[in-house]
């Protein structure tokens, strides 16, 4: 017999939808002790709450997320909201008692992501950070050759988040789905929502980043603002490029822009060890390019591994062999590591403490841009 885990969602959109389909399908796939109930979804606006409770089965709705966190029968909160929002509802739900699933990054910037770090473990209440791409099996898979010492030592790892959805000087800023482009509502533009996956990824498999020294650029200056109507400037960062020194002595490049015409969500890395290198490409998920130097001079070459046998990371709670899974997999993976965590005892990460690194690389980030000096990673 599983145990109810009754989950509480405070958001209805892009994430909603990838967090609401792992809760729903993680059972199906992953034998655990809990299992996620869809207690309730909450939205300001009540007909688009409902409608989304309707189609991805919802018991109630929810219209102010202060009810949704008082309520007595909600284990578990899911933050889904523009990042604003993270630090309020994280501390409140804390304080409730709930366990927390917040949505990355996990803050605007590091006071807020250290305020939320000690309300969790005041209360004790189990946490994490939705950082998905740690769980593509191929990237789970690197960071198992890594562990294994198969890199050898590590001289270079090197980051692209490539997108081209901002482009055009009519789009606007603010409001739903595009909250994005409203450093008021997201902190920080490329740097916070796709550098953030880039630098989690890379201290997941490198460890941490001790020094920066980043650029950034805002093209588009000024930018109709849909919640007031006028025109505003635009206060986030449309692209960021930052050099990087990690604490094992490698060197790294890391760049992310929304501005790379023919790029829709380009992520790739490559790490250069002293024995092997590894390169991964989200457009290619499933597959992992391995160069090893130590096979004999005429054989050596770069191959391309199909990460999808029983053998590798997660793909035995799956298909068959060589069949392939794709991005929202991701999630069920971090859903069935939360959960599995919830009976080890193990907490499973990114917890909230671990995604502050990623914070405080990012805030490093842009502070350097700002002076166009080094920045410590404090
Ligand atoms: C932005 O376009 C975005 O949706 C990010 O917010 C996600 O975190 C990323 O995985 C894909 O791109």
């Amino acid at each position: 017999m599983t145990k109810p885990l009754n989950i509480g969602m405070i958001g209805y959109g892009f994430m909603g939808r990838t967090h609401s389909n792992a809760y729903a399908n993680v059972n199906h796939f992953f034998d655990l002790e809990h299992k996620p109930v869809l207690k309730a979804v909450c939205a300001r606006d009540e007909a688009k709450a409902k409608a989304f409770a309707e189609k991805w089965g919802y018991e109630s709705v929810e219209t102010d997320w202060k009810k949704l966190v008082a309520r007595k029968d909600i284990d578990a909160v899911d933050i889904c909201t523009p990042n604003n929002l993270h630090a309020e509802i994280a501390i409140a739900a804390a304080k409730a008692g709930k366990m927390i699933l917040c949505e990355k990054p996990l803050s605007m910037n590091v006071a807020e992501g250290l305020e939320m770090c000690q309300a969790v473990e005041k209360a004790g209440v189990p946490n994490i950070v939705w950082y998905n791409y740690r769980r593509v099996p191929a990237v789970t898979f690197a960071r198992q050759l890594i562990d294994e010492g198969k890199l050898g030592r590590i001289f270079h790892y090197r980051a692209v988040f490539l997108q081209d959805w901002t482009i055009s000087a009519d789009l606007p800023q603010g409001g739903t789905a595009l909250w994005r482009l409203d450093a008021a509502a997201a902190g920080s533009g490329v740097t916070g929502d796709l550098l953030a996956h880039c630098i989690d990824t890379a201290i997941w498999l490198n460890g941490s980043i001790s020094t920066v020294n980043a650029m950034t650029e805002t093209f588009v200056k000024e930018r109709k603002h849909n919640l007031t109507g006028r025109v505003e400037k635009v206060g986030i960062d449309d692209a960021c490029a930052f050099l990087c020194r990690f604490k094992n002595g490698s060197l790294a490049t890391f760049e992310s822009t929304r501005y790379a015409r023919g790029h829709k969500a380009l992520y790739t890395f490559e790490i250069n060890g002293e024995h092997a290198s590894i390169k991964w490409d989200l457009h290619d998920l499933h597959r992992l390019q391995w160069f090893d130097h130590r096979t004999p001079g005429p054989l050596r070459a770069w191959s391309s591994i199909h990460v999808t046998d029983g053998e590798h990371p997660y793909m035995s709670k799956w298909w068959v062999p060589g069949l392939q899974i794709g991005y929202e997999h991701t999630f069920v993976h971090q859903a069935a590591d939360f959960l599995e965590g919830l009976s080890s005892g193990q907490p499973a990460g990114p917890t909230f403490r671990e995604a502050l690194e990623t914070q405080k690389v990012c805030d490093a980030v842009l502070s350097s841009a700002k002076s166009g000096r080094w920045v410590e990673v404090l």
